[in-house]
């Protein structure tokens, strides 16, 4: 890590005025970019083209629609902070289009949509958070007299990608729970002809979504997904596997009732029906928000409930116990990525490894709460 730092100082790389007014010094910047870099699997080496990629004036479009959803993933991503997720995304993007951020409104918002679209087509992202009802033709949720259905048919077909973020886009979220009287369905099941990324959580975590832009914006490629169509460098294992309550499930030390002893302790809390076992997601090694050690679920003392997990979140009760994938620790971690393909070195899997809090093959350490990506970007400077 500390020659990958040193490679990264030697970089001509100039921050934006913007980052810099918010405190963000270079350092920090190239901090970050080795952290993100390691999160999304790819070498050393590419560094110094992901701060490029970050500091581009180029801006890729996005189109960004809201369907049946409560916008918590717009809002968790505007209230990324250390330094600015959101600002990082915004400055890599040109949003055209947000019902959420627009400054306008009625027809000359719709104008900008269809403006961009067309200008742009085959060329921008769509990001679309919320769930689509397909019963009844999408009568149930409808913008500017159309059906989200007739909208992400148009806007998705003219993409040249879309991020479904969100559980709700991913695969129908809340809404979609029994008896899903809207017929709540994920952009996948109506977009067949072009690339689906789904980024699930309710809401989805805003690095999620930065390291997803940020990887198809540097290498010009989507990012390798699981059969979830969930990028495998977030996705890639169970929150079980990296959870700082980990030694005490192992040691059969867990919280039986909420305030009990063990609870107070900081017991696992499998009977109190955690859902990480069965749960990929990214929430126990990078965290979860921006207020502070033991900012996720489990980290506050309030089981997972698997939001992220078709089948699992809005699905199980919350009380009802796990499945476990995994009973005993692993031996070692599988990789995150297709090594062939991204050309992922032991060097980068081991800087990963220290931002998942499990370095490769040392089996089964909790988190380190040193290693997590806020830490490095929030770093004060020497
Ligand atoms: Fe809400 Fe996003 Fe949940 Fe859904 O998040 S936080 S209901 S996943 O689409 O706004
Ligand atoms: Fe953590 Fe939940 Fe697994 Fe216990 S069951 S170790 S609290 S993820
Ligand atoms: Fe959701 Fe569980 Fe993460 S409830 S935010 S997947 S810890």
């Amino acid at each position: 890590m500390g020659q990958l730092l040193t490679s990264t100082e030697s970089l001509d790389i100039s921050i934006s005025k913007e980052l810099e007014a918010q405190g963000v010094s270079r350092r920090n910047f190239l901090k970050f970019c080795t952290a993100i870099t390691a999160a999304m699997g790819l070498p050393a080496n590419m560094v110094a083209k992901v701060a490029e990629t970050i500091t581009s004036p180029t801006r890729t479009p996005v189109i960004w629609l809201h369907f049946q959803e409560c916008t918590g993933c717009t809002e968790s991503l505007l209230r990324a902070t250390h330094p600015t997720v959101e600002e990082l995304v915004l400055d890599m993007i040109s949003l055209d289009y947000s019902e959420t951020l627009c400054a306008a409104a009625g027809h000359q918002v719709e104008k900008s949509l269809n403006d961009s679209a067309t200008l742009n087509e085959g060329k921008y992202i769509l990001v679309v958070e919320g769930s689509i009802p397909v019963k009844e033709n999408g009568i149930y949720c409808k913008i500017a007299d159309r059906t989200a259905l007739d909208i992400l048919n148009d806007y998705g077909n003219r993409a040249a990608a879309v991020v479904a973020i969100g559980s709700c886009a991913s695969w129908g979220g809340v809404q979609s729970s029994s008896p899903n009287p809207t017929g709540a369905t994920g952009v996948h099941e109506i977009i067949k002809d072009k690339p689906v990324i789904n980024l699930p959580g309710c809401p989805a975590s805003p690095y999620n979504l930065l390291s997803t832009v940020l990887y198809y914006l540097t290498l010009g490629k989507l990012p390798q997904l699981d059969g979830k169509g969930r990028p495998r460098f977030a996705y890639g294992r169970l929150i079980h596997e990296h959870c700082e309550r980990r030694p005490h499930f192992d040691a059969g030390r867990f919280a039986r009732q909420f305030g009990d002893d063990g609870h107070r302790e900081g017991y696992c809390l499998y009977e109190l029906g955690c859902k990480g076992p069965e749960t990929f997601n990214n929430c126990s090694s990078i965290l979860y928000g921006d207020v502070g050690s033991g900012a996720w679920p489990v980290g506050t003392g309030h089981p997972c409930f698997g939001c992220s997990e078709e089948g699992v979140g809005f699905t199980k009760y919350i009380h009802e116990q796990a499945e476990i994938f995994t009973e005993t620790p692993p031996a070692y971690y599988p990789g995150i990525a297709d090594e062939k393909e991204m050309g992922v070195t032991p060097g980068s899997a081991a800087i990963l490894g220290g931002i998942a809090g499990a370095a490769i093959g040392s089996g089964y350490m909790a988190v380190s709460r040193k290693n997590k990506l806020e830490a490095e970007v929030t770093e004060k400077e020497e």
